[in-house]
């Protein structure tokens, strides 16, 4: 008899999970349950990275998970598309009616029904497993996953050969470390717990961002640099390493590709230059190339963390491109605390081809359809070049109406009387709005998981602490569920989660470790690139890349400026950038009373010059415009705006605004240099006072 059995009164356990959102750290996860419910959860002490501490969002889970407005039951239209007006239906009608007209469209043309999905849960058996056979088994058609990473994953595959770099622990040995388009202490806390640690430790931060974050706040210095012009940066950087000789020549020799090539370009980046596009002073360059350069010189390591934040302009994939070729030119790389991390992701051996079962497409290539063009691309007729219309949205794991660009498009194209639209959720979104019909799905603490990691190397496994709440089911339930009212008869499409825990790794990962501990370390080496060994075609740092050369592009990195560059003549004189609020992820717990609370209202950052010049005032509602459209918020007169540059801290929900939209209202749908991702942080607007 166990414990829990003869116990009368409030058993209780600990349950070992794993955070599911869209963050570098995957947190191993403690929940404390009382008679079946979760009264606590908290970072589990026995994770190294983890180290027993969670971010605000994630400890408060419960109040989350319990929130009085989650959606238990399914719901179907009855008003207008966006109405937000709903009925309780069975899952038996709901999923017969859903299956019809899938299947009447199905008939048609299944590439006219589009899955939208992203890292709501970055769980690889909710994620795309079930969801995947099930879309691939129709045909439907393919949804390019580009809205956060894919200039920068493009970007480090063309220079080191994947998303693979340093390991996250070493950076607390580093003796110099750069903090690139990376407000840490909000997005990577559990990353920043090792630069602090080299912190206390004598070592040197430096902070490169245009905004003066909570991260720039506590390194030694901040260069705030223009949206966009982080490759001018790095060519300015190298051009000093080369003037100065703060090089490894026998680390390019041996173990780069391209480096002639690469040389002769960054001598065309003089400071001054470079300091004039990205709006600093020649002395920053200069100082920053001395720190990093002469660091390594004279023994000690360098190491770069950077972040997603830099790589959503025009030129980010040539940015990311150029700040990973650094290492390899002060051979940083030779120790284990030097290098650079974007995104560890390429470490893992996820067996994806087994979770989402490409092989049923039987032969066929349905067109994809961009996630960060879905304003367009909804509105888009049949044609030869695009393919049908679409018809039919699935949308699970993602809040597009909040989260992608040019909403006024998106929202054109999601109240469309002839789109049917699907929503599974959590709770009743932007998006959730303009559903036909939203399916209730359950939450990391109801169902099981697998997870991956792209701030370090360990995989994670998320056990159910509770029971599913109302009649939520998992993601994978709901389209076992649906394969069957639609007739499909593969029995993959009925693997159940136990299963397909066991099928995402395979066996390159000890699944009864993982089961016992709840995470298990990626056997990876510690100085990854000391003796080259890059996953590239060549074997080495690639600085020319054959492969974008054969793609008629260019082989070497270069700056390339932003779409909207600012111009002192320009409408819109001002570059907004829109990066997370601390208390969000995205659009995710922005319907969190407490976290709601924490960030107020939805603000815009301005420097005092530029608020002067337009008699703004601290708290003056504002509006924010350009051609795309305009928005509503709160002015916040601070210097964590640099001058010509405005912080619109995202990501609200549309209807908790000030006037039913977000910053997305201003963003565009033009795509950035490599990877076909969006360009949210290249974007032009005016800002005006609301006179009330
Ligand atoms: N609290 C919280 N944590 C999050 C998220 C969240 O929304 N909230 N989002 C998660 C997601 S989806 C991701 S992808 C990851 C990483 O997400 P990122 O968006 O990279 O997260 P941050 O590190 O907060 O933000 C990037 C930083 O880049 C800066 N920045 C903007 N433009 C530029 C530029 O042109 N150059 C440079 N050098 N810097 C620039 C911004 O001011 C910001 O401080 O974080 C995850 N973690
Ligand atoms: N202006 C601007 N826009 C941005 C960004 C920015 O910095 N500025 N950041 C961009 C980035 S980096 C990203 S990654 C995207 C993120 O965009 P999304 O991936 O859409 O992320 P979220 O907004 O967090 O929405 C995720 C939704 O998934 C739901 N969800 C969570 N778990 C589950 C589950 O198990 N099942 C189901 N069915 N649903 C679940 C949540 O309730 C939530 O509503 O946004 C992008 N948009
Ligand atoms: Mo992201």
């Amino acid at each position: 008899m166990t414990a829990t059995t003869f116990s009368a009164s409030a058993p209780s356990s600990q349950i070992l999970g794993a955070c599911p959102h869209d963050c570098p750290d995957t947190c191993s996860l403690l929940t404390t349950v009382q008679n079946g419910v979760a009264i606590k959860v908290q970072g589990n002490p026995a994770h190294p990275h983890t180290a027993g501490s969670l971010c605000t969002k994630v400890s408060r889970y419960p109040e989350r998970t319990y929130h009085p407005e989650r959606i238990l039951h399914p719901l179907k239209r009855i008003g207008p598309k966006g109405s937000g007006q709903f009925e309780r239906v069975s899952w038996d009608a709901a999923l017969s009616d859903i299956a019809a007209r899938l299947q009447e469209i199905a008939t048609r043309d299944p590439q006219a029904i589009l899955p939208y999905s992203y890292a709501g849960t970055m769980g690889l058996v909710q994620g795309e497993s079930i969801a995947a056979r099930f879309f691939n088994t129709l045909g439907a058609s393919h949804l390019e996953r580009t809205i956060c990473a894919a200039a920068g994953g493009e970007g480090l595959v063309h220079t080191l050969g994947g998303k693979v770099g340093m390991r996250v622990e070493f950076f607390a040995e580093s003796d110099v470390i750069l903090i690139w388009g990376s407000n840490s202490i909000s997005s990577n806390l559990h990353f920043w717990r090792y630069a602090n640690d080299a912190k206390r430790r004598g070592a040197k931060l430096i902070c490169i961002d245009p905004r003066k974050s909570e991260t720039a706040d506590k390194c030694h210095q901040h260069i705030a640099l223009l949206p966009g012009t982080d490759g001018a940066l790095a060519l300015g950087l190298m051009h000093e390493l080369i003037q100065n000789d703060w090089l490894d020549h026998d680390y390019l020799e041996r173990y780069t590709l391209g480096w002639e090539a690469l040389r002769e370009r960054a001598l065309q980046w003089p400071p001054e230059r470079a300091a004039a596009v990205c709006g600093i002073t020649a002395e920053q360059v200069q100082g920053l190339a001395r720190i990093y350069g002469a660091c390594v010189h004279n023994g000690q390591k360098a190491a770069i963390r950077m972040n997603y934040g830099l790589q959503r302009v025009h030129g980010g994939g040539n940015a990311v491109r150029l700040i990973a070729c650094l290492p390899a030119l002060i051979g940083a790389w030779r120790t284990r605390a030097g290098g650079v991390l974007l995104s560890s992701s390429g470490a893992f051996p996820v067996q994806k081809a087994a979770l989402q079962r490409p092989d049923l497409l039987a032969g066929r290539t349905p067109r994809s359809v961009n996630m960060a063009t879905i304003g367009d691309d909804l509105l888009r007729e049949a044609s030869p070049e695009f393919g049908p219309a679409i018809e039919a949205l699935m949308v699970y794991n993602s809040n597009p109406v909040a989260i992608a660009p040019e909403s006024a498009k998106v929202v054109q194209g999601f109240a469309r009387e002839d789109l049917f639209t699907v929503v599974l959720e959590h709770f009743q979104t932007d998006t959730a709005d303009y559903a036909d019909y939203i399916l209730p799905a359950t939450t990391q603490l109801e169902h099981w998981d697998v997870h991956s990691a792209y701030g370090h190397t360990d995989a994670l496994l998320n056990r159910p602490a509770i029971a599913p709440l109302g009649e939520a089911k998992p993601n994978t339930q709901i389209f076992r569920e649906l394969a069957r009212h639609m007739g499909l008869t593969d029995p993959c499409l009925q693997d159940n989660d136990a299963a397909l825990c066991r099928q995402a790794y395979g066996d390159a990962v000890n699944f009864d470790a993982l089961l016992a501990n709840g995470f298990v370390t990626l056997d990876t080496p510690e100085a990854p690139f000391s003796q080259g060994k890059f996953p590239t075609p060549s074997g080495k740092c690639e600085f020319f890349s054959e492969r974008l050369a054969a793609r008629g592009l260019d082989g070497l990195p270069d700056h390339v400026p932003n779409h909207e560059a600012a111009h002192s003549s320009s409408a819109y004189p001002l570059a907004m950038i829109s990066p997370p609020a601390r208390n969000f992820l995205n659009s995710s717990f922005v319907n969190v009373k407490s976290l709601q609370h924490s960030e107020g209202e939805p603000l815009l950052e301005m420097h005092p010059v530029d608020a002067a010049a337009r008699g703004i005032a601290d708290g003056d509602t504002v509006r924010v415009f350009n051609d795309r459209g305009s928005y509503q918020c709160r002015a916040r007169i601070s210097v964590r705006a640099r001058a010509g540059v405005v912080n619109g801290l995202g990501v609200w929900w549309r209807k908790l605004g000030l006037n039913g939209t977000n910053v997305n209202q201003l963003t565009s749908q033009r795509l950035t240099d490599l990877g076909r991702g969006p360009t949210f942080y290249d974007c032009l607007v005016e800002v005006a006072l609301v006179v009330s």
